[in-house]
């Protein structure tokens, strides 16, 4: 991929809860900043969770703009399926990622600094027009995100679907069991 190394953050999967096979990363994150990994990690942890390989990276729309064309236009030669995008304030990029690739993008508003009160990032990223769809989650909702990867790529990955599967038993195994305990 035709790429800028110097401020990349590349984080590969070390370890899992629901074990799978080492493979290439399949899911490519990608935030406006540095600042945004906070929010942004929770994606990546609940995709170690569910066993599926992902990167990171740090690509924004407005600072590095030829940056983020270049990813957007050969993520998918990467091997990459889905594309989760986090951005705050004027969040654009999750939008121009999903007008520049094949790929499915899911969008996640972030409650960044810059931003007024929130809204300002979750409208940027929901309110696209018709043809470039961007699916998009809560208010810095990272995690949903990334399950809602772990579902578009499972649907292909029998394997997956009962990780997937497993992962929801054991949020419903936590609800019973506090219930149980009140
Ligand atoms: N941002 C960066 N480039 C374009 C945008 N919209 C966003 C980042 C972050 C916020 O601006 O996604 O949420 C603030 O970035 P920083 O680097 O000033 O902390």
């Amino acid at each position: 991929m035709k790429i800028d190394k110097t401020p990349i953050i590349i984080v590969f999967r070390f370890s899992l809860s629901l074990q799978k096979k080492d493979t290439m990363p399949e899911v490519g994150i990608i935030m406006g900043s540095k600042s945004d990994l906070h929010i942004m990690q929770e994606a990546a942890d609940i995709l170690d969770h569910l066993g599926v390989d992902y990167e990171m990276n740090i690509v924004s729309a407005h600072r590095t703009p030829d940056r983020m064309y270049d990813y957007a236009k050969n993520a998918h030669k990467q091997g990459i399926k889905v594309i989760i995008a986090g951005a705050g304030g004027a969040a654009h990029l999750p939008g121009m990622t999903a007008s520049l690739t094949p790929l499915p993008v899911i969008g996640v508003p972030i409650k960044s600094r810059n931003s007024i009160d929130g809204w300002d990032s979750v409208l940027s990223i929901l309110q696209m027009p018709g043809g470039i769809p961007v699916a998009t989650v809560a208010l810095d909702g990272a995690k949903n995100a990334g399950i809602l990867a772990a579902k578009i790529i499972g649907a292909q990955q029998p394997e997956l679907l009962n990780r997937l599967e497993k992962y929801m038993e054991e949020l419903k195994q936590k609800v019973l069991d506090s219930a149980h305990d009140l």
